[in-house]
C-alpha cells in the first residue's frame, strides 16, 4: 500500500471489534493508512471488516505478548494508537476474571511500554468505559465522577484509565482516555443485550423462534451509536493536549424499554414473548448509567447523530433484513 509523505498512519488493536471496524471506515474516510492488529485465529475473523479488508494493512499480535506489540510499533511506525482490544463482555469477566485483567488491564501497559520504548510522540487512545462508574456515586456521570465498578471488567478498565493517566503524567505521553458509554449497533455481538433483543425479535417476527430469555430487564444504561462515538475518538487525539472524555447521549432507558420499543417496531408485544431467566442475571449490576457529555460536547464539538429510538429501529431491521436472506436461500 503505497504512503504520501503527508499521510498519517494509525495503529488500531481490536480491529475486528465493532468499533474497530467503524473506526478503520472513518479513518480511510479522513486519508489515513490504516493498519490493524489482529491476534492469531484458526477461522477467519475478519466478518466485520470484509468490505474494507484490501484497504487496510493486518498485522499480527496479541495484548498479551509484550514482544508482538514492540515489534508491531516499531515496524509501523504509527501516529497515533487507538487501544480498543480487550475482552469486552461483563458477564465473562465473572468466569474468567484473570484473563480479563490480563487482556483488559494489562494489556494496556503493554502498549504504552510499547509506545514509550519505540517512539513517545506516538498519540495513544484508550477505551475506557461507563462500566468504571458502576455503583454511581452521582447522576450524571461525567470526568470527575469517583470510580466503583462492579465486575472483574469494570475493574481491569479503572487499571487501564489510570495507567493511561499516569503515563501521561510520569512520561508525558500523549494519552487520552475516552470514558465511553453502551454503544451499540448492527455490528454489535449477539451477547450484548441490545443485538440479543433485535436478532430475537427478528427471529420471532419471521417464526423462527418463540421466546426470547433475558436477565434483569430494569437496568439503565445511556446507549448510543457506534459510528457516532468512533468520531468522537478520533477527535480526541486530534486535541492539542491529550484528556479524559465522557462520550455519551445523556439520556437513559431501562433493557425493557429497549425491548418494548423493539417488539413495538414489528408490531408484537414483548409480554407474550420474553420470558426471565436467572441465568443472566449478574452477580453484582450497574443498576442506572446516564452520562453529562458537556467536556466532549464543548472542546471536541461533538454531539451523537442518532437517538435510541433510531438505533433500536435500525438494529430490527437490519437483524430482519439478515435472517429473512436466510430464510428465503
Ligand atoms: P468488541 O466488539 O468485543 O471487540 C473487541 C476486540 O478486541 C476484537 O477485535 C477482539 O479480537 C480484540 N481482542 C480481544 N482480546 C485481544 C487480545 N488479547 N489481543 C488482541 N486483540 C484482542 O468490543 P467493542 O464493542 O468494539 O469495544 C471496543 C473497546 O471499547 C473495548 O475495549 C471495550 O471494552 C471498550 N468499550 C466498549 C463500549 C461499548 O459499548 N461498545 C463502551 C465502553 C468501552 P477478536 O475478533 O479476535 O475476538
Ligand atoms: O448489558 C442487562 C445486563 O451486556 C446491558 C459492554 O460493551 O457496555 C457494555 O457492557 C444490561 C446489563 O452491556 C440480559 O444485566 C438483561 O445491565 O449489553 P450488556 P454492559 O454490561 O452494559 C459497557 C459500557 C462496556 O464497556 C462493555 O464492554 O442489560 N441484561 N438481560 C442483559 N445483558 C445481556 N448481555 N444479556 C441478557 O440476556
Amino acid at each position: 500500500m503505497g504512503q504520501s509523505l503527508a499521510q498519517k498512519t494509525a495503529l488500531i488493536t481490536g480491529i475486528t471489534g465493532q468499533d474497530g471496524s467503524y473506526l478503520a471506515e472513518l479513518l480511510l474516510q479522513e486519508g489515513y493508512r490504516v493498519v490493524g492488529m489482529t491476534r492469531r485465529s484458526s477461522t477467519d475473523v475478519h466478518e466485520r471488516i470484509e468490505h474494507i479488508v484490501e484497504r487496510v494493512d493486518i498485522v499480527s499480535g496479541d495484548l498479551l505478548d509484550q514482544t508482538s506489540m514492540t515489534n508491531i510499533i516499531a515496524q509501523v511506525r504509527p501516529d497515533e494508537v487507538y487501544n480498543l482490544a480487550a475482552q469486552s463482555f461483563v458477564p465473562t469477566s465473572w468466569t474468567q476474571p484473570v484473563l480479563t485483567g490480563e487482556f483488559t488491564a494489562l494489556g494496556v501497559t503493554r502498549v504504552l511500554e510499547a509506545i514509550r520504548a519505540i517512539d513517545p510522540s506516538i498519540k495513544f487512545y484508550q477505551a475506557s468505559s461507563s462500566e468504571m462508574f458502576g455503583k454511581v456515586a452521582e447522576a450524571p456521570q461525567n470526568e470527575r465522577t469517583p470510580f466503583y465498578p462492579r465486575s472483574p471488567y469494570g475493574v481491569a478498565k479503572v487499571y487501564g484509565h489510570w495507567i493511561t493517566v499516569n503515563y501521561r503524567e510520569s512520561y508525558g505521553l500523549f494519552a487520552t482516555s475516552g470514558i465511553s458509554f453502551n454503544h451499540e449497533s448492527e455490528r454489535r455481538a449477539k451477547e450484548f443485550v441490545t443485538r440479543k433483543i433485535s436478532d430475537g425479535v427478528a427471529r420471532i417476527k419471521l417464526g423462527l423462534t418463540q421466546e426470547l430469555r433475558l436477565g434483569n430487564l430494569d437496568a439503565r444504561r445511556d446507549w448510543g451509536y457506534a459510528g457516532d462515538y468512533v468520531r468522537a475518538m478520533w477527535l480526541m487525539l486530534q486535541q492539542p493536549q491529550p484528556d479524559d472524555f465522557v462520550i455519551a447521549t445523556g439520556r437513559t432507558h431501562s433493557v425493557r424499554d429497549f425491548v418494548r420499543l423493539a417488539f413495538a417496531s414489528v408490531d408484537l408485544d414483548y409480554e407474550k414473548y420474553v420470558v426471565q431467566d436467572l441465568r443472566f442475571v449478574r452477580p453484582a449490576e450497574v443498576d442506572v448509567l446516564i452520562g453529562d457529555a458537556s467536556k466532549a460536547r464543548e472542546l471536541l464539538g461533538w454531539q451523537p447523530n442518532v437517538t435510541f429510538e433510531e438505533l433500536v429501529d435500525t438494529m430490527v431491521r437490519a437483524d430482519l433484513e439478515r435472517l429473512g436472506r436466510l430464510v428465503r436461500v
